[in-house]
């Protein structure tokens, strides 16, 4: 999704302009734009379609001096990526606006402004602020109190950044449903839609919440005002992860680092959670124990990948602590006239925190008289933990790949905890807690074994360079980590690919089965092993070609037609997790070998802050 970059500083602020820009690449654009104000005090942009490369190429023929700026990535959802629908957007030559996120009154803001005199350049819904501010500029003293007036106006989402050459030295930020932190320097004072862009320059924020208005000037100076316009203080805070977590390392792809990541940040999402012999409830907060004895039912609502964590849980919750789960992407629900149960535990997974379906079925579900909201999230102080009464932080270290790879994983390692502390609540006998918890402290090590696989997943790979289509079964909680490697598939190799759960194939997508429909399935030794062993049967019958993961001990060996990789005996309750990781490495690899943009997949954005 779409980014932005502000700075007021002693020096030109081009360079880290353009370096902030780079470093929200990962989230998915299609075009990139800078306005600074110029020693002089005139405004000037640049803009380009495409990668922030271009607009870097732009500048080389045309810097931009000037030590007060904006700049933007665009993720278009109103009007097609072009340069003129780029941000910043400009009223006339003196004011520049760049924003995240929709306003969903731009239509009849546009036809008031237009009768006004104001006139369009762009299709985008943006525009409409630009012009607003530099209206109100014209009626009040400064540009804090214009952008202030304006936002009085705005319907829907939005985090903005707005420059002046009537007030040179000034940003003026505003983050109403999206994103939007400050980037406190020595002097100097930043702006970035997530702090990553800004770590080149300081690694302390101050993350604004709903509401707030910001205004950055000259020697370093942050003001915030909250909705109701009083001057407040909010917190500094300082990045933990470092600035590592926005570079490559080693690896060809930052899909393939976080990949490997996942033994690490696996052992992070359990450090400190686990006693002896049962998870600690407190992990989820001092009031956890009192709620979560009460629970008896649970509602997670999620979008993509976290949906799939989401459906694992449920085999998980109801097998284990008893409770009846119902789980459905924020999309959906948001919209459905839903009927709470007494009682309902209400969860939320997102990796950013920010996706703005789960944010919105946040906010109904909090009408709907749930007993409490827990978040499981990736990014502290994001919105969805914010506004959530109970949360469990994932640990997992930024994600930059635009496919979840170590978020989805540590989803599922917090969910298990969930689990785990909800069984102990609900008498979970206490042997099934003692082995569930060594069963997650061997996972990691568990990870690694399979990491090491991955010389054997890349020759599987070659398999489907040439192929169109391919099709994932599993069964039981199997199925979601089916529906997951089928989204892999899809998302960074371009592959059409479907799943289903194994029982169904006969209901229907048998029918797809031929030499050029690759099956891949996920063999874990459990209590449905024989059930698929049949499934499989029907696919080689009908001449499919299948690609078999399975448990080193469930017998299922390679014969004509069928490819099968084994992987270590895992605790079949934590299956799931660990047959994630060759489907991950499997759709990498594939990806790779088509060319495709692998962090960056077309029409993707990372953190969906859009509805
Ligand atoms: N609505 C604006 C910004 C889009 C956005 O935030 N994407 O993530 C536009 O279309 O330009």
């Amino acid at each position: 999704m779409c980014g932005i970059v502000g700075a007021v500083a002693e020096r030109n602020v081009e360079a880290i302009l353009l370096e902030g820009l780079r470093r929200l690449e990962y989230r998915g654009y299609d075009s990139a734009g800078m306005a600074v104000v110029s020693p002089q005090g005139a405004l000037q942009r640049r803009r380009a379609v495409g990668k922030v490369a271009a607009l870097a190429e732009c500048l080389g023929d045309a810097p931009l001096p000037g030590r007060c700026g904006i700049a933007h990535t665009r993720w278009a959802t109103h009007g097609r990526p072009s340069e003129t629908n780029a941000h910043p957007h400009q009223s006339g030559e003196g004011l520049a606006v760049v924003h995240n996120g929709i306003i969903e009154n731009h239509e009849a803001l546009r036809r008031e402004l237009v009768a006004d005199g104001y006139r369009f350049d762009s299709e985008t819904d943006t525009e409409v602020v630009a012009h607003l501010v530099a209206r109100e500029r014209g009626r009040h003293a400064d540009l804090l109190a214009a952008v202030r007036h304006a936002l009085a106006r705005l319907e829907g989402a939005y985090a903005l950044a707005v420059v002046s050459a009537d007030d040179p030295g000034t940003i003026v930020g505003a983050r109403k449903g999206s994103p939007l932190v400050v980037g406190v320097g020595i002097g100097e004072a930043f702006l970035g839609s997530d702090p990553l862009a800004l770590l080149q320059v300081t690694d302390r924020f101050v993350y604004l919440e709903e509401g707030d208005v910001v205004r950055l000037s000259a020697g370093g100076r942050v003001e915030v005002f909250d909705a109701a316009g009083a001057a407040v203080k909010r917190e500094v805070q300082t990045f933990e992860h470092g600035d590592g977590a926005a570079s490559k390392g080693d690896y060809r792809h930052f899909m393939l680092k976080e990949i490997h990541e996942q033994p690490a940040v696996i052992a992070a999402a359990l450090e400190g959670r686990l006693g002896e012999r049962a998870a600690l409830v407190e992990s989820f907060g001092p009031e956890a124990e009192a709620l979560f004895s009460r629970v008896r039912q649970v509602h997670i609502v999620a979008c993509g990948t976290s949906y799939h964590a989401g459906m694992v849980a449920r085999y998980w919750l109801e097998r284990f602590a008893g409770v009846p789960v119902q789980v459905e992407v924020a999309s959906e629900y948001r919209y459905r006239r839903v009927v709470v149960p007494e009682d309902t535990l209400f969860v939320t997974l997102s990796q950013s925190g920010e996706t703005a379906d789960t944010l919105a079925a946040l906010r109904f579900a909090r009408e709907r008289g749930y007993l409490a909201s827990l978040a499981i999230c990736n990014v502290p102080g994001s919105s969805l933990v914010r506004e959530s009464d109970l949360c469990l932080m994932t640990q997992a270290g930024p994600e930059i790949g635009v496919a979840s790879t170590k978020a989805f994983t540590t989803q599922l390692t917090a969910l298990m905890l969930l689990t785990l502390a909800l069984g102990r609540v609900r008498d979970l006998a206490e042997e099934t807690q003692a082995e569930l918890v060594a069963a997650l402290r061997g996972l990691p090590r568990l990870v690694e074994r399979v990491l090491a696989l991955d010389p054997q997943i890349e020759a599987l790979s070659t398999a489907f360079a040439e192929k169109h289509h391919a099709l994932f079964l599993g069964r039981g909680a199997h199925f979601p980590i089916a529906l997951e490697g089928a989204l892999k598939l899809k998302e960074i190799s371009y592959i059409h690919a479907e799943a289903y759960p194994a029982g169904e194939l006969k209901h229907g997508p048998l029918a797809l089965v031929d030499s050029e429909m690759p099956v891949i399935s996920v063999a874990p030794n459990d209590e449905l092993l024989d059930k698929l062993k049949s499934n499989l049967q029907e696919v080689r019958a009908r001449g499919g070609e299948l690609f078999v993961f399975a448990d080193e001990r469930v017998g299922i060996e390679e014969a004509e037609g069928i490819r099968v990789l084994h992987l270590p005996h895992v605790h079949e309750a934590l299956a799931p997790i660990l047959y994630t990781l060759p489907l991950q490495l499997l759709s990498y690899h594939v990806a790779v070998l088509k060319g495709t943009d692998v962090d960056q997949p077309r029409n993707l954005a990372k953190s969906v802050t859009v509805e």
